[in-house]
């Protein structure tokens, strides 16, 4: 059931979220000081914002600003009004750090349960919760929204795959959560122990915290005949449960906008992009207390639709992740995410559902080498040409592709790295 947050009418939602924003806005102009006085200088500070439209006047917030005031400097709230800290995983350098009160963990709580709803998950159901526990939101902000909807939560967290496969076959869980990278590495572990992945009982999956594509979920809803159904989020804004897909439609990401308002920007001209156009998606959060952003720029990729969405609910909607800004690459004037290159090598029958993207540059120009594993009993070299060809009839230029052993390429147990960058 959806909750009646998410089926307002838009003129009762834009008013709770304007109400929302102005008290927000009032609570930022006194703290935290970097963001203050930032609204101070662009003199917004204390008149509230007469329609939502008018968002548009705020300053940006981005990572960079995180970092800046790494470790606490943007919680805006004493230490001792802490009640827990997560991050980003920061691969390069330090991690981001965000900070909630036992408010905040409440409503991220709520968030993450209607994740789960529209997931198809119910109360009574058993989860197998295979997102890592620690600093990464994945683990524990799943776990909080199943204990909410009153799921039974096994925390596998990531890894140790041999042990997630036992724990699955014998209780039988109803739903998985996982990156989807880490779904398939599971399921690719039970066939290995001559098990059919299918067999064990699953019905559905919220998987996320990575980019995949639709071709991704047909492979994985093939290899467990399961739903699998797509999450979005990020600590910056609260962790998982910014937003969804419902299993009805299973068209677009429904964003939780009574706490979170979304934008689309061109990244460049950083002007808003109407629906249907991709760009940056901007997040604004209307209730957290601590760690709170102000139009941050996200790095993520999609757009927004607002048409009214079969399963009733009446909540913006976004696209699937494209990539992150950072992730696109350029090769000879066309511009490139992982993702794009990851729906050819899933629609071929004859290659398993993994990649390895290489970026090197020899001579004047950069060059792409998309390494791929061709499934056992197929004929590697015959697959390799035809993804070569899909992959210049798709994208115009040339990349060079390389047929590696069978189990040969990284397998993730948490976010996958699809792009080596060795220039
Ligand atoms: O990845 C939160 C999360 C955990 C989401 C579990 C879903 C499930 P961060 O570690 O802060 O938080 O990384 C956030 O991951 O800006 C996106 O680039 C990417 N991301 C998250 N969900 C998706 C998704 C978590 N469904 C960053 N599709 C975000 C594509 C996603 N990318």
């Amino acid at each position: 059931m959806a909750s009646p947050e998410e089926t307002l009418r838009r003129s009762e939602l834009s008013a709770l979220q304007l109400e929302r924003l102005n008290r927000q806005l009032s609570r930022l102009s006194e703290s935290p000081p970097a963001i203050a006085e930032r609204l101070a200088s662009q003199g917004v500070a204390r008149r509230p914002l007469a329609d939502l439209e008018e968002v548009e006047r705020l300053p940006f917030m981005t990572k960079a600003d995180l970092r800046e005031a790494y470790p606490l400097g943007l919680f805006g709230a004493a230490r001792d009004q802490v009640a827990r800290i997560q991050g980003s995983s920061g691969t390069r350098g330090k991690p981001t750090l965000v900070g909630y009160s036992p408010s905040d963990l409440t409503l991220w709580a709520e968030v993450v349960a209607r994740c789960l709803t529209l997931a198809g998950a119910r109360p009574g159901q058993m989860l197998h919760n295979a997102y890592g526990y620690g600093l990464f939101t994945g683990g524990l902000g799943l776990h909080a929204g199943a204990e909410r909807l009153g799921l039974t939560v096994m925390p596998a967290s990531g890894g140790q795959t041999q042990r997630q496969c036992l724990l699955i076959e014998d209780l039988r869980p109803d739903g998985l959560a996982a990156t989807p990278s880490y779904a398939l590495n599971i399921a690719e572990h039970f066939r290995a122990e001559g098990k059919d992945p299918r067999q064990m009982g699953l019905s559905w999956a919220i998987l996320g915290a990575e980019p995949w594509t639709e071709e991704m979920r047909r492979a994985i809803e093939e290899a467990f005949a399961i739903d699998a159904l797509d999450i979005y989020g990020l600590s910056e804004v609260i962790g998982p449960g910014v937003a969804a897909e419902c299993r009805e439609a299973k068209d677009g990401l429904h964003v939780h906008e009574d706490h979170f308002l979304v934008e689309v920007i061109d990244p460049e001209t950083l002007a808003p992009l109407p629906d249907g156009v991709p760009g940056e998606l901007v997040f604004t959060t209307l209730t957290r207390q601590i760690s709170p952003v102000l139009r941050y720029r996200s790095g993520d990729v999609a757009s927004l639709d607002h048409t009214p969405c079969r399963c009733g609910r009446t909540t913006v909607r976004m696209s699937r992740i494209k990539g992150r800004v950072d992730d696109m690459f350029v090769l000879r004037g066309v511009n490139i995410f992982p993702s794009e290159i990851e729906r050819l090598v899933l629609a071929d029958g004859e290659l398993a559902p993994v990649y390895l993207l290489r970026l090197s540059q020899k001579g004047p120009l950069p060059e792409l080498l998309v390494e791929v594993e061709a499934l056992a009993g197929a004929d590697g070299e015959r697959a390799a040409r035809r993804l070569s060809r899909a992959l210049h009839d798709n994208f115009g230029v040339r990349m060079d592709v390389a047929v590696k052993p069978p189990g040969s390429l990284p397998r993730s147990d948490g976010k996958a790295r699809r792009l080596v960058d060795e220039r």
